[in-house]
């Protein structure tokens, strides 16, 4: 084997205060392919469901997200009533986004992955579920299917918790299917452990207190 000298080391000259650039990485943020919106709704039995719907902050990029998460309170900490949901912004498009409300032109024909929780799981999975499902969101972790994705939204009630995620049209099986195996996994849900999809025109003239599922994984 032949054996060569070893290179002695470049110096290399410190650079002058001219010539110091700054680091892009340091200063630009990461952009997310979406922009998007998180909404809070506060339970005032005086006002209509509309009016307690708020708007908190809009963000387009990985910073702003994660400065936002760390600024607002978790799910196990709001009150029972209470909601968060996070739905897309559009970037490029012109309009206002996606509201989170059944009545949304991108929603009206959609439905939910649903998650309920038990009381316990308030404690033990709600705020981990919910970061995880933020993530999948804004990180568009269903690949093309995650065109399809409207929101998400967690809802904090007595009898016990529930996170979604809300799709644009009911009929779209491929995509639905693959938001809904690719976010069981996330979670890391037991194989055994269902999660339904509903339409949100089920969801909304339903009379009993169950709908049905659509699609299940
Ligand atoms: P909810 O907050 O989604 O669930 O709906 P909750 O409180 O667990 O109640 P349950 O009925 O699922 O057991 C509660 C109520 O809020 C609904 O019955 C509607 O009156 C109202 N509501 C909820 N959403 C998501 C909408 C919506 O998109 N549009 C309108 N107009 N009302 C809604």
């Amino acid at each position: 084997m032949a054996t060569s000298e070893p290179k002695a080391p470049e110096t290399v000259e410190p650079p002058t205060e001219s010539q110091v650039v700054a680091n892009p990485e340091q200063y630009i943020k990461h952009p997310l392919q979406n922009r998007w919106a998180l909404w809070y709704f506060k339970n005032d039995k005086s006002k209509s469901w509309t009016e307690n719907l708020r708007l908190i902050s809009k963000f387009d990029t990985v910073e702003d997200f994660w400065a936002l998460y760390n600024h607002i309170q978790q799910p196990s900490k709001l009150g029972f009533g209470c909601d968060y949901c996070l739905f897309k912004h559009f970037h490029f498009v012109c309009q206002d986004g996606i509201k989170p409300m059944w009545e949304d032109d991108r929603n009206k024909l959609g439905g939910r992955w649903l998650m309920t929780l038990n009381k316990q799981q308030r404690h033990n999975d709600l705020d981990r579920y919910w970061m995880e499902t933020l993530l999948c969101l804004v990180g568009e972790s269903f690949d093309e299917a995650s065109e399809d994705v409207c929101g998400a939204v967690v809802n904090v009630r007595p009898k016990g918790d529930k996170i979604a995620i809300w799709t644009s049209n009911c009929q779209n099986r491929e995509a639905i299917m693959t938001i809904g195996q690719n976010y069981k996994e996330r979670l890391n849900l037991p194989v055994k452990a269902l999660i339904g999809y509903q339409s949100h025109d089920d969801t909304s003239s339903k009379s009993g207190s169950t709908t049905k599922n659509m699609y299940s994984v």
